[in-house]
C-alpha cells in the first residue's frame, strides 16, 4: 500500500521533471522550425574552434567529396556560423571544456545531381556527444535540413567564443510540400532578390519556390520559342525580364539548398499580358456589336490557341525541371480544355481551387490548391471535400502573407491546423502541405524582406514540425530569437513585438 503510494508519488515527480526539463529545452536550444524530436543536455557543452571547425563526408558516406550539394552547403554554412573572422583564440586553459573540430556527415543513398522532389526523403538525425559529433540521413536533402539547425544550435558567448550543446535530434518533416509562392508579375523581383529569398527559406526548411511568374499586369519569362511574349509584354525587356539564364540560375541556386521550383503559368485567366504578344490569343469583350477594346480569358474556340498553348506548355515542361506544374485556373471556369493539352507531358499538375469547384474533369493524381477563405464554403470544408472526392491537396487560405493587418498577426498564421476538417485518416493523408503566399500588388524588392519574415516562418514550422508545436506563447521566444538570428546573416526582418537583439545588427 505504502510502496504502491510512493511509486505514485515518484511517478508524479518523474512527470513533474520531464515537463520542466521540457520548457527548458526550449530555452537551452532555440532551433526554428522546432524538431521532432530533441534532447539537449546544457550540462555538457562543446567549444568550437572557427579556425579550425569544418565538416566532412564519413567514410562510411555513399556521398563523397565532389558532391555540389553539400560541398557548396559545407562552405555556406562555416560562413554563416562562424563570419569571415578574425576570430578570438579560443585556448583559455582555464576552461575545461572538451573543444570539437569536426561535425561528420554520413549520407546513406547516392545521388547528388538530382532535383529534389515530393517525395524526396527530409529526415535526419544530429548526435553531439563527447563521443562523436556526427549528422545522418538517408539523402543529401535530408543532410542540408541538419545542417541548418546545426547551425542554429551553435551559441556564442560574450568573449566570442562558439560553443554547443550536448545535443540529440531525429527530426523528420510532418509534410512533404512546404512552399513559398513569390508574384513576380506584378512587381518585378531581380534575380538578387529571389536567390536571397530562397537562402531564407532554406534556413526555415521550406521546400518549394512557387514561382507565379506571369500573370495580367506583366509577362516576365523570356520565353525561347515565343519572344515576343516578354518583348510586348514585360514591363521593360530591357531590364524586367527573367532570361533562360536567369532561370536556369533560379533552379540550380533553389535545387542546392533542396528547394524545388513550381513553375505557374496561370491560365486561361490572369493572361492579359500573354495578349500582348501574342494578337488573337485573349478573347474580346463586345459592347453591343462593337469590340470594347478589352479582353477576357483565353480564347478556346480557335485552332491557333490550342497550337500556341500546346507548344508553350511544352517549352514549360522542358525548361522547368520538377515533376509538377502549377496551372492556375483560378478566377476563371473553363480550364477542361487546357488539362486535356498538357495531359501529354508527362507532369503532374496543380491547380486551383475553382477548377475543382467548378467540377471540371480532372485526372485523380492532380493537386488541388485551396486560396479562398470562406467562399464557395469556408477553406476547412473545402479541405474536407477535396479530399472526400480522392485528390491531394494544398493549403494556402489562411496564409497570405500579403495581407497585413496592426498586431501580433504571426500567431494567427501559427494557429492553424491544416488537417482541422471532418474526414478520415485517408482524407488527412491527401493532405501534402501548403504555401505561404506573396502575392504582388502591394510589394517589390523595397518591402518583399521584412513583409515575408518572420512571419513566414510561422507557416514553416506549422508545416515542418510535429502538430503539438502549437503554443504561440512558447513559440515566441524562439522565433523572436530567430528574427536575430536571421538579422545576424543579414535578412532584414520585422520585429515581432516589442523587444531588442542581443547584438544589434542594424
Ligand atoms: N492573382 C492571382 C492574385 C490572386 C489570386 N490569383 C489573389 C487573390 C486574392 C488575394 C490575393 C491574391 N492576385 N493570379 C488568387 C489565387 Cl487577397
Amino acid at each position: 500500500m505504502i510502496s504502491l503510494e510512493h511509486t505514485g508519488v515518484l511517478l508524479l515527480l518523474t512527470l513533474l521533471a520531464v515537463g520542466t526539463l521540457a520548457q527548458t529545452q526550449v530555452l537551452e536550444a532555440s532551433v526554428w522550425p522546432w524538431p521532432q524530436n530533441i534532447r539537449v543536455s546544457p550540462n555538457q557543452t562543446f567549444a568550437l574552434n572557427p579556425s579550425l571547425f569544418h565538416f566532412q563526408y564519413s567514410a562510411a558516406s555513399a556521398v563523397q567529396p565532389g558532391c555540389s550539394v553539400l560541398d557548396e552547403a559545407f562552405v555556406r554554412y562555416l560562413r554563416i556560423i562562424f563570419g569571415t573572422g578574425p576570430w578570438l583564440s579560443p585556448d583559455r586553459p582555464d576552461l575545461k571544456i572538451t573543444v570539437k573540430n569536426s561535425l561528420d556527415v554520413l549520407v546513406a543513398v547516392p545521388g547528388c545531381d538530382l532535383f529534389p522532389e515530393m517525395n524526396s526523403l527530409e529526415n535526419y538525425t544530429l548526435t553531439l556527444s563527447n563521443q562523436q559529433f556526427v549528422l545522418k540521413s538517408h539523402t543529401v536533402w535530408g543532410a542540408l535540413r541538419g545542417l541548418e539547425t546545426f547551425s542554429q544550435l551553435i551559441g556564442r558567448s560574450a568573449e566570442g567564443m562558439f560553443y554547443v550543446n550536448c545535443t540529440d535530434i531525429v527530426d523528420f518533416p510532418r509534410f512533404p510540400h512546404r512552399g513559398l509562392l513569390l508574384d513576380t508579375s506584378r512587381h518585378y523581383l531581380p534575380l538578387q532578390t529571389i536567390l536571397e529569398t530562397l537562402d531564407v527559406m532554406a534556413y526555415n526548411k521550406f521546400n518549394v519556390f512557387h514561382w507565379h511568374i506571369v500573370d495580367d499586369p506583366s509577362f516576365p519569362y523570356e520565353s525561347v520559342n515565343f519572344p515576343e511574349l516578354s518583348r510586348k509584354g514585360s514591363y521593360d525587356p530591357a531590364s524586367h525580364i527573367y532570361t533562360m539564364e536567369d532561370v536556369k540560375t533560379v533552379i540550380e541556386y533553389a535545387r542546392l539548398r533542396g528547394i524545388r521550383v513550381l513553375a505557374e503559368f496561370d491560365t486561361p485567366g490572369h493572361t492579359l499580358s500573354w495578349g500582348k504578344g501574342i494578337p488573337g490569343l485573349l478573347t474580346p469583350c463586345y459592347s453591343g456589336s462593337v469590340p470594347s477594346g478589352s479582353y477576357g480569358p483565353v480564347n478556346p474556340i480557335l485552332n491557333r490557341t490550342y497550337e500556341f498553348m500546346a507548344s508553350f506548355f511544352q517549352e514549360i515542361s522542358d525548361v522547368f525541371p520538377d515533376f509538377y506544374l502549377h496551372l492556375g485556373g483560378d478566377e476563371v471556369d473553363f480550364t477542361c480544355w487546357l488539362l486535356n493539352i498538357v495531359s501529354s507531358y508527362r507532369k503532374g499538375y496543380i491547380v486551383w481551387q475553382e477548377v475543382f469547384d467548378n467540377d471540371v474533369k480532372l485526372s485523380p493524381d492532380t493537386v488541388v490548391h485551396v486560396w479562398r477563405e470562406t467562399k464557395p464554403v469556408p477553406y476547412a470544408m473545402e479541405m474536407k471535400n477535396i479530399t472526400k472526392a480522392g485528390y491531394r491537396v494544398l493549403l494556402s487560405s489562411p496564409w497570405y502573407l500579403n495581407r497585413i493587418s496592426y498586431g501580433q498577426d504571426w500567431q494567427k498564421i501559427y494557429s492553424v491546423e491544416p488537417l482541422d476538417f471532418e474526414g478520415s485518416p485517408e482524407q488527412e493523408s491527401l493532405v501534402i502541405g501548403g504555401e505561404a503566399c506573396m502575392w504582388g500588388e502591394f510589394v517589390d524588392m523595397t518591402n518583399l524582406t521584412p513583409r515575408l519574415w518572420p512571419r513566414a516562418g510561422a507557416v514553416a514550422e506549422r508545416l515542418w514540425s510535429s502538430k503539438s508545436v502549437n503554443d504561440t506563447k512558447l513559440a515566441y521566444a524562439r522565433l523572436a530569437n530567430f528574427r536575430c538570428e536571421l538579422l545576424r546573416r543579414g535578412v532584414q526582418a520585422q520585429p515581432l513585438f516589442v523587444g531588442f537583439c542581443e547584438h544589434d545588427f542594424y
